[in-house]
């Protein structure tokens, strides 16, 4: 049984390849820090990009939200709102809207997103983190803001001070996870950002506890490529936290839980010290420019190398 924890807009690539390799169904399960209520409407984007990613909606070229989609309906918020800085476009709305809807109606955040996963005929299980909220809060000189806001509004231009996880100390896995975590030979780290699209999900005390406890393979993708993020603002959030911007940054962060790291190639260097910490390296191209390299990832931590 294949795990995998995933985040951002990268993950997905590494996702799609497990899904073009993969006979059996995985478990994904997704990051909900970055998720936000704007327009009166509850926006998922790490759910909604595993969603539209898996049944082929995704536009790839931005990582988020439905290929071809028009943002008509953005036009007239402008009028009313202060909150247009964020972009929903006109298919991705129905979305926003179903899942708002049905979480008014009482319904858990993991069975809307079963529910709208079944509709879209995704055979794998997504389930979010956890059903409690969960906010990554971005703490820059003078204030505390969402995620969104810093990395959207303010285009990641903002000096960070600090990264915190809002709910987490109350936050519970959702539905099955600690047993899924138990009961898995492999669970793969995507390649997020450690700290914003991985670590709000492995902070929930009882999901980090499973993962300990876990006696699958515990695998992660670095997300660092020469001492740079491959995208996004990874190195300024895990500066902030007092780790390194380099694999040994990444490997610190994760070593209380995972067993193997992949880094790319040309990060050959790092392998030894990496070594020492007790993490199994592995090398390998780790950069995924297209759905050949996707599948490759794939198959590569698949294998039993
Ligand atoms: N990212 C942007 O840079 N600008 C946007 O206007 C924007 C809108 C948006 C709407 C729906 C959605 O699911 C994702 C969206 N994203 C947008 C991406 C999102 O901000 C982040 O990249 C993810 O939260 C990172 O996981």
């Amino acid at each position: 049984m294949i795990t995998v924890i995933t985040g951002g807009t990268g993950s997905i690539k590494l996702v799609r390849g497990l899904d073009s390799v993969l006979d059996e169904k995985m478990t994904i399960i997704t990051n909900v820090g970055d998720n936000i209520w704007l327009f009166g409407l509850y926006i998922c984007p790490d759910i909604d990009t595993t969603l539209y990613g898996l049944s082929g909606q995704l536009d790839q070229k931005r990582g988020w939200g439905i290929y071809n989609d028009t943002f008509n309906w953005m036009t007239s918020v402008n009028k009313f709102s202060d909150n247009a800085w964020f972009q929903i476009g006109d298919k991705d709305l129905d979305t926003h809207r179903l899942r708002t809807k049905l979480f008014k109606d009482g319904m858990k955040l993991s069975e809307i997103t079963k529910l709208m996963s079944n509709r879209m005929n995704i055979k794998h299980h997504i389930i979010p983190a956890s059903n409690h909220a969960i906010e990554t809060t971005i703490t820059t000189n003078d204030r505390q803001m969402h995620l969104q806001e810093f990395w959207v509004k303010n285009k990641g231009n903002l000096p960070i001070k600090d990264v915190t996880y809002k709910g987490i100390e109350i936050a519970e896995p959702a539905d099955n996870i600690t047993n899924v975590i138990k009961n898995s030979d492999k669970i793969i780290i995507a390649p997020g950002n450690p700290i914003s699209s991985i670590g709000p999900t492995i902070a929930i005390t009882k999901l980090k506890k499973s993962l300990k406890e876990s006696n699958a393979r515990k695998i992660a993708l670095s997300p660092i490529i020469r001492n740079k993020p491959i995208s996004g603002p990874a190195g300024k959030m895990m500066r902030a936290k007092g780790y390194s911007v380099s694999n040994i940054g990444v490997a610190k962060f994760y070593s209380d839980f995972i067993d193997e790291l992949i880094i790319d190639s040309s990060d050959i260097k790092y392998m030894d010290k990496i070594t020492k910490m007790g993490i199994k390296v592995h090398q390998t191209q780790i950069l995924m420019k297209n759905s050949l390299n996707e599948i490759e990832l794939a198959k590569y931590i698949l294998s039993d190398n």
